[in-house]
């Protein structure tokens, strides 16, 4: 298993803002929204208002590059009970890197204007379970570490170890 180059992306432009927590290996970005779109997501282009581009530095520190996609999908709660609040949903966003697409999944809460994560891990342990329901994939839970750990200080936690998404041999 190759190492992977990104484990962070960046608001405008500037300093590590979310986690790189997914990683899909032998899948196609192409695939990978069809499975999303047939899951309840939707391109956060439909509440544009509500999504900003974050960016990874691909294919250089000083030439970066926003998402090539990101969808958003209401929360159900009856599945995250811990979450109440009516305003907050399930953010992602993606990056083909060629060999991968690595992306960075979270819970957020609205706000006007704009949002910020309020969960890292369990919506990696949420979407996981969700990807289990492909056949044609495989799940390995937090198998990469990405040397990402968020832990304390009030903010939304991240065990630091993504979870590769891989397709199953037949
Ligand atoms: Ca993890």
């Amino acid at each position: 298993m190759s190492p992977i180059v990104y484990n962070w992306t960046h608001k405008k432009w500037c300093r590590p803002s979310d986690p790189i927590n997914i990683v899909f290996e032998g899948i196609s970005l192409d695939e990978v929204e069809k499975f999303l779109l047939g899951q309840g997501w939707q391109p956060a282009s439909f509440l544009f208002a509500f999504a900003s581009s974050h960016v990874i530095p691909d294919p250089d520190p000083i030439n970066k590059r926003p998402q090539d996609r990101q969808l958003i999908k209401p929360i159900k709660f009856k599945k995250i009970p811990k979450i109440k609040k009516i305003l907050k949903r399930l953010h992602i966003r993606l990056w083909d890197i060629g060999n991968k697409i690595i992306a960075g999944i979270h819970i957020d809460a609205l706000r006007v204007p704009g949002h910020s994560p309020t969960d890292f891990e369990s919506v990696e342990k949420f979407f996981a379970e969700d990807c289990k329901q492909n056949s044609n994939w495989e799940v390995l839970e937090d198998a990469e570490d990405l040397d990402n750990r968020i832990a304390g200080h009030g903010q939304p936690y991240n065990n630091g170890k993504a979870t590769i998404i891989r397709r199953r041999v037949q």
